[in-house]
């Protein structure tokens, strides 16, 4: 973040690649009357997306804006998510086209894995139709009937959902690196009446027994009537109660493999899923999406942004527990009947090659992952991509968190062989689907790296001051949306005024983002990061709330702070001051056991960096705790204003506090 807010100080035209792109490329300003004609007729521009694709019954109106910030999309309108992303291509040649190439961890004494399923369009047509059976037939769900979904990166987790969306259900996917604790809560929020999961899966060469977590949130979790457990790893000491826990393989035993299942058809507006993302509360925000607009603008993205052409093989390298996933793992690619890549374990295992081998034996073109994994294969070094041929790589893009230009150099030289279309796609759980990025497979405009680019037609964004004004090039500002998108949340599952509340009150008719972005001179957005209590550790969204109430919640803590830190892998980590209860001595035992503790509630990504004892933590006069100045402390950065410090030894202590371990750290 630090290194684009340096770069973006230079003249910007200093950063403009030679473009040796193949594709169709176009210069800016070109590009910009193009997409003043996409806001000019925005209705007739979307709706002749949305006609690309195939609908049980057209919409009567593109957009209702009658009730904002209450927007629906493709009023009257009714399909079917499943149908098109499995149906529409098996009546096609693209009936035996691999939809899913999947490879899980394991390999043997050659490095060659030995777990991998290739499944056709007509293989993904049989499977999801048994699965929609087994949920509709077995299990009784129904249209509106929420599923969570708590599954590693297997084919039944896509097959899962699109089974889900064939019968009209609402899937709620948890991150399978979650806890118990954030899974029960998850459950519970969303009143699910059925949890599906999987024994266990294979994460760097060690099992992760993933029905245990599911059995110790289910004392937490009130509702769930079954538990269908699919066997990944053929565990035979699953625990199992009999009458709630059913295993996938024996039910499915029982149902016919060429079972056809009628796919719903949904109302335009019907939600399609719920996917939980930390806000600047303790209490995770349940995002809602819609099943028509959701589906055009995913479906306007995988063209514009990643080309997808029939030859193509594809891969997003995101868990599908996180939006990403969501869009551009499960529906995107399936949607444009596109050859689709699926791993399931950890990019350096069992040696930093085993992505650039997955894309040389797999002849990948398209490939889409994050700035920190890109981070992390740099530190690595570059003999382990030299050892594979990455030559067909055509376009490479980047999502999560600002990328920085060293990175950018690093993927478009080194695997990217200097010929690719090159972006960082910004967009967020809320949006459903990219919003600014480049678009090699519309127009490619000139390459900057560390930009974001200008936003998507169709999509009206700008960057703002505090009063709602645009502010000019070069100035730091906050990133809005000011017009209603396809792809947009739909409130959040049981809370239509924090819906209004977080997204729509700051800047009145505009989409707050909750991101400090500054605009360039060719209207480019360069996103750099977040200007609210978000942060972002490998891409992953965590509130620092969240983390904060995580901590309160142990006994010897009496209060926390939480900020974010750079780092230069992860670019940033959450670091923790703690204030103890009384009577309670800090020591390094204590320190684990928090470490341990945020851990085992929310997750491994959640763990903090440092812990600093304090005895008290800086307040404003009026009680809010100044994360800010706790930011400067960890960063050395100047302080700024201090005229609403309570009590300045607050943060004196803060900064001895961190000296002190930073000494005992270089010690070490
Ligand atoms: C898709 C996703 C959203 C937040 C967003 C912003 C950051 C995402 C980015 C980016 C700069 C990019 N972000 N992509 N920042 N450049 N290309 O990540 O969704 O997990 O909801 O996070 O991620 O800060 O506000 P989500």
């Amino acid at each position: 973040m630090q290194t684009i807010q340096k770069e973006t100080e230079l003249p910007f035209e200093e950063y403009i690649m030679n473009n040796k792109w193949q594709g169709r490329s176009i210069d800016v300003k070109s590009y910009w009357q193009f997409h003043a004609k996409s806001l000019e007729n925005f209705e007739e521009f979307w709706a002749s997306v949305a006609k690309e694709l195939e609908w049980f019954k057209p919409w009567d109106k593109v957009l209702d804006a009658s009730n904002p910030p209450f927007y629906k999309w493709f009023v009257g309108g009714r399909l079917n998510l499943s149908y098109l992303a499995v149906d529409r291509h098996v009546k096609t040649w693209r009936k035996n086209k691999l939809a899913i190439e999947w490879e899980g961890e394991p390999v043997d004494d050659a490095g060659y894995p030995t777990d991998r399923r290739k499944l056709t369009y007509y293989d993904l047509f049989r499977e999801v139709n048994r699965v929609a059976c087994m949920l509709k037939c077995n299990f009784g769900i129904k249209k509106g009937d929420r599923i969570t979904l708590y599954l590693p990166m297997i084919p039944e987790l896509p097959i899962t959902m699109l089974a889900a969306w064939r019968i009209g259900a609402i899937t709620n996917v948890v991150f399978s690196g979650f806890s118990a604790d954030a899974l029960a809560e998850r459950i519970n929020d969303s009143q699910s009446r059925i949890v599906i999961t999987a024994d266990g899966f294979w994460r760097r060469g060690k099992v992760v027994r993933l029905k245990e977590v599911v059995d110790q949130a289910l004392e937490k979790a009130s509702g769930v009537e079954h538990v269908i457990v699919y066997p990944r790893l053929g565990l035979k000491d699953t625990p199992m109660t009999e009458g709630r826990d059913y295993l996938w393989t024996k039910v499915m035993q029982g149902i016919k493999p060429n079972v056809y299942i009628e796919p719903e058809p949904v109302e335009s507006e019907h939600p399609s899923f719920i996917l939980y993302t930390s806000g600047t509360t303790g209490k995770p925000k349940g995002i809602v999406h819609d099943t028509g607009g959701w589906a055009v603008h995913v479906y306007a993205t995988m063209k514009w942004v990643f080309d997808i052409r029939d030859d193509d093989v594809y891969w997003c390298t995101a868990d599908i527990g996180w939006v990403t996933g969501h869009s551009y793992v499960v529906l995107g690619p399936l949607l444009m009947g596109a050859t689709n890549i699926i791993y399931e374990g950890a990019p350096d295992y069992p040696q930093p090659d085993r992505w650039w081998s997955i894309i040389e034996r797999y002849g990948v073109t398209i490939f889409y992952t994050s700035p920190t994994a890109i981070r992390m294969f740099m530190r690595y070094g570059e003999e382990w991509p030299r050892r594979h041929d990455l030559s067909t790589l055509r376009i490479i893009h980047s999502v999560g968190e600002p990328i920085n230009p060293e990175a950018w150099r690093w993927a478009y030289r080194v695997l990217g062989g200097e010929k690719v279309a090159f972006g960082s796609t910004w967009w967020m759980t809320e949006t459903g689907g990219i919003v600014i990025s480049h678009a090699p497979g519309l127009y490619l405009v000139p390459m900057k790296p560390g930009t974001n680019g200008p936003p998507l037609p169709g999509f009206e964004v700008d960057v703002v001051d505090d009063s709602g004004k645009p502010v000019p090039p070069g100035v730091r500002g906050y990133l809005v949306i000011k017009r209603p998108w396809p792809g947009m949340l739909h409130g959040i599952w049981g809370d239509p005024e924090r819906y209004i509340k977080t997204y729509w009150s700051r800047f009145p008719g505009m989409f707050y983002a909750g991101d400090y972005a500054i605009k360039d001179q060719d209207g480019y957005i360069w996103v750099l990061g977040r200007a609210d209590e978000v942060i972002k550790v490998a891409g992953h969204r965590l509130g620092t709330y969240e983390l904060e109430s995580t901590l309160v919640g142990h006994k010897a803590v009496a209060e926390a702070a939480v900020v974010g830190v750079p780092d230069p892998v992860k670019g940033e980590v959450p670091i923790a001051f703690v204030v103890l209860k009384q009577g309670v001595a800090p020591s390094e035992e204590l320190r684990k056991e928090l470490r341990e503790h945020v851990r085992k509630t929310i997750g491994p990504i959640a763990e903090p960096a440092q812990i600093f004892f304090v005895t008290k933590l800086p307040k404003t006069r009026s009680g809010k705790i100044m994360r800010r100045l706790l930011k400067a402390v960890a960063t050395g950065a100047p302080l700024g204003d201090v005229t609403t410090l309570e009590d300045e030894t607050s943060v004196e202590e803060a900064k001895k506090a961190y000296q002190e371990l930073r000494a005992e750290v270089e010690k070490a």
